[in-house]
Order: C-alpha cells, then structure tokens, then sequence
C-alpha cells in the first residue's frame, strides 16, 4: 500500500503530509473518536454517478461547451450579455444529470450526517445528488441546478423537466427566471459561506472530497478548517493544491473510500 509522508514548509510554518491509498487504523481511530465532523465536496463525488467534472479524476470533464470555457459560460458577466445562452448551457447541464443517481459517496455522508454529535456538509455542486442521497442539512454554496430564482419577485421556483420548452422560463408572476445557481463574480447566498466556515472552524475532523481546491472562497473552508485545529483528510483520486496542506491524503474515488471509514 502507497504511503508517502512528507514534510512541506511554507510561510514558516512545518506541516506533514500523509499520502496513501487505503484508510488505514488511525484514520479509523479518529474517525470513531470524533464528535464534530464538517465535509466539503466538490465536482467530484458525483463522478461515479456520471456528472462530468470540471478538472481532473480521469473520469469525464465538461470544461467547455461550445467552443467557451465553464468560466465564461457560468459568469454573471455572460448572464447580464447572452442570458439566453446561460439558460441553454444551464438546460444542457441539466439534461447531462436527469437520470443520475446518487453513489456509495453521498450514500456515506448522508449515512455520517446522523452518527455524530456535529455533522456539517458544505457542497460546490448543483446537482442536488446530496439530498437525493438522504442529506437533509446540505450547505449548497453555489445553489441548485433544479431551481430557477425569479428576477421580479425573487421566488425559487422548481424548473421543469429538461429540455425548457421556453427560455427564459417565467415565473408564476409573468417575470423571467435566472438559475439559481452562483455564477463566477457573483456572492455566495446569504450566511452559506459563514455558515460552512463556523463548522470548519468548529470541527474536530474536516473532510476535503472531489474537489480541485480552485474556486474560491469554497477552497478556503479546508485551510480555516486546519488553522483552527482540526485534522483535514482529503479524499481525492489526484492530488491537488490542497494535498501539501491537508493531514492525510486519501487517494481513491469517494464511493470507495468514504465507507472506509466506517469498517
Ligand atoms: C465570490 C456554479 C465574492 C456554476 C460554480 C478569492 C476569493 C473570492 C473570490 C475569488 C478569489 N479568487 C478568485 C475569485 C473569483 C472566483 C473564483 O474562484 N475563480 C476561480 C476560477 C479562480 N470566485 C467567485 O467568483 C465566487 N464568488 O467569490 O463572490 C466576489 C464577487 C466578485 C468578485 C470577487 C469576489 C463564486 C464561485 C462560484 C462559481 N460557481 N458553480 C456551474 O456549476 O457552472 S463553481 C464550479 O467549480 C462548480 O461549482 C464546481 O464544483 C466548482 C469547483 O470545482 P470542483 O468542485 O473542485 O470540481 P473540479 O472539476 O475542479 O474538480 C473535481 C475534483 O474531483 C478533481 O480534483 C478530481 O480529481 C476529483 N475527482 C474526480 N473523480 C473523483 C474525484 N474525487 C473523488 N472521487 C471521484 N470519483
Ligand atoms: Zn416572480
């Protein structure tokens, strides 16, 4: 079994590293003494249910969409020049998860959501796969897919199946609807970023998993997480810009490793 441990300086402070591929009896051990868990999760957990990622994993990426990068399309910019563009790249996204189920992932996190004293999970993803798994408290820190927020009266309103019929889609109120979802140079919703940062701050074990650590401030929770004390675990098949500054690098695809813990 791969374990690498390494020591990594930066700013003058001494952190190490442990990169393996299999959980091992401490991690166990932490995992069956700790009381306050928070959890982050990015594209990546739901690779195994079929959702393309964005970067990395060796599964398959959606980084562009014709011919225009994941940032362009996804940018507040875009939605104020072409919003029917953003509404046909959101629909497309949308038509590539209709049949996803959720995976052995976000079955354990929603599993884990009831074992502790305190458990938090934050996500980047709209995909809605975590509360489709059984998560009731799921911090989504760039909304939901599935939902579309009126421009008039700002009501959420569930969308229709994919392909909309009409885009725009309208509200009850006549106005027309944007994705509920938060794009490139636009602000988290109200308290999710704070609300994920007071439980990474309030943890004892953090766990980083399917993420690229790249987008921010979501990438920023692990980091508060560690400064604060806790002991962050990264579950990823890659190692990212994270893995210098995590306690332990899992290297493995979340359906696998997350049960792990719980052998
Ligand atoms: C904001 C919705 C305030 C849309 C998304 C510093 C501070 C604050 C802001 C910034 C900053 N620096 C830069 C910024 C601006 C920007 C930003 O971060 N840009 C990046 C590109 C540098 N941030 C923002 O604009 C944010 N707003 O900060 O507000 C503000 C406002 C104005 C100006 C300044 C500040 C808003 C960001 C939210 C954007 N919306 N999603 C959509 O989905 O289209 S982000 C988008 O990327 C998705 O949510 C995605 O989840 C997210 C991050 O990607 P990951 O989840 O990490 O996915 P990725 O594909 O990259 O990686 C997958 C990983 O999984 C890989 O490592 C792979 O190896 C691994 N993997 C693969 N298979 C598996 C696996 N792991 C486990 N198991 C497997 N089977
Ligand atoms: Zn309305």
């Amino acid at each position: 079994m791969l374990r690498i441990e390494c020591c990594v300086e930066t700013s003058g402070e001494r952190w190490k590293c442990v990169i393996q591929e299999r959980v091992n009896e401490e991690l166990r051990s932490r995992f069956a003494a700790a009381r306050r868990v928070a959890v982050l999760t990015g594209a990546g957990i739901s690779a195994e249910s079929g959702v393309p990622t964005f970067r990395g994993g060796g599964g398959a990426t959606i980084w562009e969409w014709r011919g225009r990068p994941v940032t362009e399309l996804s940018s507040a910019e875009m939605l104020a020049t072409d919003p029917i563009l953003v509404w046909e790249w959101f629909d497309h996204r949308r038509g590539l998860v209709k049949d996803v189920k959720p995976n052995a992932g976000h079955e354990a996190l929603a599993r884990w959501e009831l074992r502790f004293t305190a458990f938090s999970l934050a996500t980047q993803n709209i995909d809605g796969l975590h509360a489709a798994a059984g998560s009731r408290k799921v911090i989504e820190l760039h909304g939901n897919l599935h939902r579309g927020r009126c421009l008039k009266c700002a009501a959420m309103r569930e969308l229709p199946p994919s392909p909309l019929a009409v885009l725009p889609p309208l509200c009850s109120c006549g106005a027309p609807l944007r994705p509920d979802v938060v794009l490139f140079g636009e602000m988290l919703p109200d308290g999710a970023y704070e609300c994920a940062e007071k439980a990474a701050e309030g943890c004892d074990l953090f766990f980083v998993v399917g993420t690229s650590a790249v987008v921010f401030p979501a990438a920023l929770l692990p980091r508060a997480a560690r400064s604060a004390g806790a002991f962050v675990i990264e579950v990823n098949p890659e190692e990212t810009e994270l893995t210098p500054r995590v306690d332990a690098t899992i290297l493995g695809k979340a359906g696998d490793v997350l049960k792990q813990f719980e052998e």
